[in-house]
């Protein structure tokens, strides 16, 4: 498709509940959505930054001035053949993943309109149906969370994971337990931690949590190698993942049993796919995380998640949890 055009907004959605992780509470998103237009097609994409630079340097408004400063000024006029061709385009410009991973994203929506073929097709799914999760934020009380979890259960969620921090850990992971002793349980750290707390986070052990998701530096291998020899949960690596490099020396070192793909923290669809390849040729499990997506990012998540090692239950869950009324219609639900 020959690029005539790219066009940059910025929306901004309240969420239906709060969301807190380990790095703070947020309330509602502003959320870039870029589209591409070529050939008389329009296909669009989302950029997953988040408002402060938290999660990772990224924001929306380093996102802003990347995608229209840097990235799609590279992109305009262009001939891409297909959707990764645009990859080396932007190869110039350092970092900004997600910004990038807007652009591609874009790019690959054409093609699925383009080819008349769906997404999930086009980038190599072969499921036609996939296991949700959900991601639970720190609550204001023990009490509210236990009715979180009984809802998202009720809708058939097939595992909870339960952002953790210092003081929200053991007994909530006790209490939750106690009610639902069986039922696929994880938790997300966000970098909450050190190894300084090696000993606390071998009490995680007793509660056969599925996975403790990035409990160290958002940006570490090597330490999560040597907490992951001390503690019986597997870790995930989340935030530390920015490409199939990354994934093969983290798999490498021993920093992780399980790896979390998120197409914009690896810069695309592109990257992940390969991200994706990598951990199946090693055996480790992946799954697809979630950004508080609106629907545009969200059913490319859904797509991605159709490849075969997306073997455990994603963050990938329906729009109502989220949002009042999403950008896209149908919403996605979940059956
Ligand atoms: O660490 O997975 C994370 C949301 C924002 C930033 C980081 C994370 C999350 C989530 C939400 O856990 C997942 C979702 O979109 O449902
Ligand atoms: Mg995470």
């Amino acid at each position: 498709m020959k690029i005539e055009s790219i066009t940059v907004r910025e929306i901004q959605m309240p969420l239906v509940h709060f969301f807190e992780t380990s790095f703070g509470r947020t309330t509602g998103r502003r959320i870039i959505l870029v589209t591409v237009q070529g050939e008389g097609i329009t296909a669009w994409g989302e950029c997953v930054a988040g408002e402060h630079p938290h999660y990772c340097e990224e924001c929306v408004e380093t996102a802003w001035y990347a995608i229209t400063k840097e990235l799609a000024p590279s992109l305009i006029n262009k001939d891409v053949k297909k959707p990764g061709d645009c990859v080396p385009m932007m190869a110039s410009i350092r970092g900004n993943r997600m910004a990038k991973a807007s652009l591609e994203n874009a790019l690959w929506a054409a093609e699925a309109l383009k080819e008349q073929v769906p997404l999930w097709k086009l980038v190599g799914g072969t499921r036609k149906e996939i296991a949700c999760g959900v991601s639970i934020g720190i609550q204001n009380s023990p009490e509210e969370l236990e009715e979180k979890v009984e809802k998202e259960l009720a809708a058939g969620y097939q595992r909870i994971k339960l952002k953790c921090k210092p003081g929200w850990d053991l007994k909530i992971f006790e209490r939750i337990r106690k009610r639902w002793p069986n039922i696929l349980l994880s938790c997300d750290a966000n970098s909450a931690y050190t190894l300084a707390d090696t000993e606390h986070l071998k009490e995680f052990d007793q509660y056969k949590l599925l996975m403790i998701e990035q409990p160290l530096w958002h940006d570490d291998f090597y330490f999560h190698a040597e907490l992951q020899k001390k503690i019986k949960t597997k870790i995930c690596l989340d935030e530390a993942i920015r490409n199939a490099r990354d994934a093969e020396a983290a798999i490498a070192l021993g920093s992780c049993g399980i790896i979390n793909i998120k197409v914009g923290r690896v810069g695309g669809m592109t990257e992940a796919i390969k991200v994706h390849d990598v951990c199946q040729k090693r055996n480790i499990p992946v799954w697809c995380g979630g950004m508080l997506e609106s629907g545009i990012g969200r059913t490319h998540n859904v797509a991605l998640s159709t490849l075969p090692n997306f073997t455990l239950p994603g963050d990938v869950s329906a729009s109502q949890r989220y949002w009042k009324e999403d950008v896209i219609e149908p919403e996605v639900t979940v059956s």
